[in-house]
């Protein structure tokens, strides 16, 4: 196995490189992301070439050396990746575990966390309904009228953007009482997620699939 593949991978995903189409002929993150494996390197290690390179453009920017346009074609590049990932998140269980609604709340611009959620969910057998971002309070409740039961996931990634949970969570609630809903983001905490009224907190997908296991488990499938 090649290992500079997967640094090549980190480096096409940091400077936004998609694919041959739109990279002149040259090589891409989809081209480089099916070669990886092709040789053999697993998907969790790919998914950690390609969040590798967004974390760089992310330190970056924070230090005023890249730019919004680089991070959104860093996103593109990072989501041309994960298509070619979806499948080894499916399994392809008939049975499904019930319906997991997931969203990133309103502000919010950012997905590519809340994809990896929504991935990982599908691949651990959930029916996933995925509202996409910059979601209001309304879109959510929307979405529980037309699948009740369903438990809910919020995403945020700007500390400007988390304080919008709490008046989703609180909509929900009104609307109905019984919904579970996790969150999670990379400026959350525990902490805030308690203060909230959140029922569940993780840092990442694996653990946000954890908790959904926790809720199906439960006699009432996840509505409390
Ligand atoms: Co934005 N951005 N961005 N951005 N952006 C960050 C988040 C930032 C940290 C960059 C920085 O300054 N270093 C910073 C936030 C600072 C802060 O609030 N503390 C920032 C900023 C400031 C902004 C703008 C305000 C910039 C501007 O306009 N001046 C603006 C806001 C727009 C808006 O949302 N209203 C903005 C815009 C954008 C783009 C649109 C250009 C683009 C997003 C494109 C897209 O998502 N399609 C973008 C990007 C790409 C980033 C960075 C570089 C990468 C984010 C990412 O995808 N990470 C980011 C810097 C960074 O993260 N290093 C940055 C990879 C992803 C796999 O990780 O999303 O954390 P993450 O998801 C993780 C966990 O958080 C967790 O699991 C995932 C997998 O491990 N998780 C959950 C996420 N949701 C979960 C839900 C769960 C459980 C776990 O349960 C339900």
């Amino acid at each position: 196995m090649d290992q500079g593949t997967l640094s090549r991978l980190s480096a096409l995903t940091e400077n936004g490189k998609v694919n041959r189409a739109l990279g002149r002929g040259q090589d891409g993150v989809e081209e480089v992301t099916a070669q990886a494996l092709a040789e053999g390197h697993s998907p969790a290690a790919v998914l950690e070439a390609l969040t590798a390179g967004m974390a760089v453009v992310g330190d970056r920017f924070a230090a005023g050396k890249a730019f919004v346009p680089n991070m959104l074609l860093a996103a593109r590049a990072m989501s041309a990746g994960m298509a070619l990932l979806k499948p080894f998140f499916d399994s392809g269980e008939v049975q499904r575990k019930g319906v997991f609604i997931i969203g990133t709340v309103f502000g919010d611009l950012h997905d590519i966390g809340k994809n990896l959620v929504a991935m990982a969910a599908e691949g651990a057998g959930w029916s996933v309904v995925d509202l996409g971002v910059d979601i209001q309070p309304e879109g959510f409740t929307a979405a529980l009228d037309a699948n009740p039961g369903a438990v809910v996931g919020l995403s945020a990634l700007l500390t400007t953007t988390m304080g919008n949970m709490e008046p989703v969570i609180q909509a929900i609630r009104r609307a109905r009482p019984d919904t579970r809903v996790i969150v999670g983001g990379a400026p959350l905490t525990r902490e805030f997620a308690d203060k909230i009224g959140a029922d569940g907190y993780s840092s990442n997908p694996a653990g946000a699939v954890e908790l959904l296991a926790g809720f199906a488990a439960e006699p009432s499938g996840g509505a409390l």
